[in-house]
C-alpha cells in the first residue's frame, strides 16, 4: 500500500506547512476543477456526499490494480494484502473516533446499515410491549424508520425529544419523555437539515442513569468536528466513509465490546461463523462476527487515506473553516431578505450546514437555476419528512460546506440567488 502511505504523509505535510488553506485543498480533488454548464463548480451539497481527495482515488485504483484478493481466506501474498489493507483501515478508523478497540469497529455498507444492525439484532432480541424507543423530531430517515419498523414489530413505544421553533432540543421534559421503560435513544448528533449540533453527551448521560442503551448517528458529525466516542460514552456509534472524503459502499458501527459480544448476529453467511455442522453453527469473535460475506475491501482500502488527510489537516482545524463559513453565509444570506433560514442563528451551535427557503421561489426550481451556473445544493425533504412537517414546509434548499469550499464558492451561491430572484420577476 505504498502509494496510500506516501500520499496521505504528502498531505499531512501539506496543511501542517500551509495551515488550512481551501484553495490548497481544493488543488487535490480532480472533480472540483471541473466545469458544469461552463461555470466552475462550486459544490454545495457536502451532507448528501463529499468529493474524493487525489490519494483516495489512487488508492482505490491501487488496491484493485496491485491487491485484489478475498480477505481473511486465502494464504496467499496477495490476500495477505488485501486483509492487511482492511484491517489497517480498521485500526485507523479506531485511532480517528477516539482509540477504540478494533474489536468495536465493524464495516458496514453505510451509516443506514450501521443503525439497521443495532435495530435488528439488539432490537429484536430485546424489545417488547412496554418497553420505550426515544429519538427527536430532527432524524434523518436512517435513523427513524429502522425504529419505526422495530416499534411495529415488538410491540414497543416511539417517544420523540420535540425541537423548538429556533431548531434547538426542547430538553424541558427529557426526564419524562427517557422514562424508566426506556430501553433505547437513539439521536443524530448534527442535523441534516437544521445543523444543530445536539447537546448529546448530557442526554446519553439522562439515558444511561435510566438503564436505557444509547445510538449516536455521526453521520453528519464525525466528518466535520472532533469527536472522542468515549467522551460521548455512546454505547454505539454509526457513520458513513463517504461524507468524509472516503469512497461509497462502506460504513461504520462502533459499538462497546460487552455489548456487542452479547448480540446475535446481523447477516449470517461466510466470514461471520466459527464452526458450522449441518445442524447448528457458532459465531466467529468480534468484530467478524457482523461482518458476513466477501466486505468492501477496496471501499476500506481506500477509507484509510481519506482519514489520514483528515488527520492531516486536524479536526479543530475543519471545525473552525466550518464555523467561519457558516458565519458569512449566515450573514450573506440573512443580507438577501425574504429567504426563511432554518436552524440556530448562533454558528458555535451549528454545523456547516444551512436549510432555507425563499418565500416566492420553489426549492425545486431554486437548485435547477443554480445548478445552470454551477451551483450544486440540495433541494427536497433531505430523508426527514418529519421535522420538514414540523417546521411547516415540504422542502428546502440547503447548502453544505466543506474542508474546500471558500468564501468565493458562498459568493458565488448568494450571485446565483440573486439572478433566480431576477428569473422570476422578484428582483
Ligand atoms: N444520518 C444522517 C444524519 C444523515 O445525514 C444521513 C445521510 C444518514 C444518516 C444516512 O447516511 P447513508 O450514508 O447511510 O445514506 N444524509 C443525506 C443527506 O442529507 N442527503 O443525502 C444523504
Amino acid at each position: 500500500m505504498k502509494v496510500k502511505e506516501e500520499s496521505g504523509l504528502s498531505i499531512a505535510r501539506a496543511g501542517a506547512a500551509a495551515g488550512f488553506d481551501p484553495e490548497i485543498i481544493k488543488a487535490d480533488f480532480p472533480i472540483l476543477s471541473r466545469e458544469v454548464h461552463g461555470k466552475r463548480l462550486v459544490y454545495l451539497d457536502n451532507a448528501a456526499t463529499t468529493q474524493k481527495p487525489e490519494s483516495v482515488i489512487q488508492a482505490l485504483d491501487d488496491y484493485y490494480r496491485n491487491h485484489n484478493a478475498n480477505v481473511h481466506r486465502g494464504i496467499h501474498t496477495l490476500a495477505e494484502e488485501a486483509t492487511a489493507a482492511m484491517e489497517g483501515a480498521r485500526q485507523k478508523v479506531a485511532d480517528f473516533i477516539g482509540g477504540v478497540k478494533t474489536q468495536e469497529v465493524i464495516f458496514t455498507r453505510n451509516c443506514t446499515e450501521a443503525i439497521n444492525l443495532v435495530a435488528y439484532s439488539w432490537g429484536r432480541n430485546n424489545l417488547g410491549r412496554g418497553d420505550r424507543i426515544v429519538l427527536t423530531e430532527m432524524e434523518h430517515h436512517a435513523n427513524l424508520v429502522p425504529w419505526i419498523a422495530l416499534a411495529k414489530r415488538t410491540g414497543a413505544e416511539l417517544r420523540y425529544i420535540p425541537i423548538d421553533n429556533d431548531g434547538y432540543l426542547n430538553l424541558s421534559d427529557l426526564n419524562g419523555i427517557i422514562s424508566p421503560a426506556t430501553r433505547i435513544l437513539a439521536l443524530t448528533h448534527m442535523s441534516n437539515v437544521l445543523g444543530t449540533i445536539n447537546p448529546v453527551e448530557e442526554i446519553i448521560e439522562l439515558a444511561h442513569r435510566r438503564g436505557a442503551l444509547t445510538l449516536v448517528d455521526a453521520a453528519q458529525s464525525i466528518p466535520h468536528m472532533p469527536v472522542n466516542v468515549k467522551d460521548l460514552d455512546a454505547d454505539f456509534v454509526a457513520f458513513s466513509a463517504h461524507k468524509m472524503l472516503g469512497p461509497t459502499g462502506i460504513g461504520i458501527l462502533y459499538g462497546k465490546e460487552n455489548i456487542l459480544n452479547e448480540m446475535e448476529p446481523f447477516i449470517y453467511g461466510g466470514d461471520m461463523i466459527r464452526e458450522v455442522r449441518f445442524d447448528s453453527a457458532t459465531w466467529n469473535e468480534l468484530p467478524w462476527k457482523f461482518e458476513g460475506g466477501t466486505p468492501n475491501i477496496g471501499g476500506a482500502a481506500a477509507f484509510a487515506p481519506a482519514l489520514d488527510y483528515l488527520a492531516g489537516l486536524g479536526m479543530d482545524a475543519v471545525r473552525r473553516h466550518e464555523i467561519e463559513l457558516i458565519s458569512y453565509a449566515l450573514d450573506r444570506l440573512q443580507n438577501l431578505g425574504s429567504l426563511r433560514i432554518f436552524g440556530p442563528s448562533n454558528p458555535d451551535d451549528r454545523g456547516g450546514t444551512i436549510s432555507f427557503i425563499d418565500n416566492e421561489i420553489h426549492p425545486h426550481d431554486l437548485a435547477t437555476i443554480l445548478d445552470t451556473y454551477g451551483v450544486a445544493i440540495r433541494a427536497g425533504h433531505h430523508c426527514a419528512q418529519p421535522l420538514m412537517k414540523r417546521l411547516g414546509v415540504s422542502a428546502t434548499v440547503r447548502a453544505s460546506f466543506y474542508i474546500y469550499n471558500t468564501k468565493d464558492d458562498i459568493d458565488r451561491l448568494v450571485e446565483a440567488l440573486k439572478a433566480a430572484r431576477r428569473f422570476f420577476g422578484n428582483a
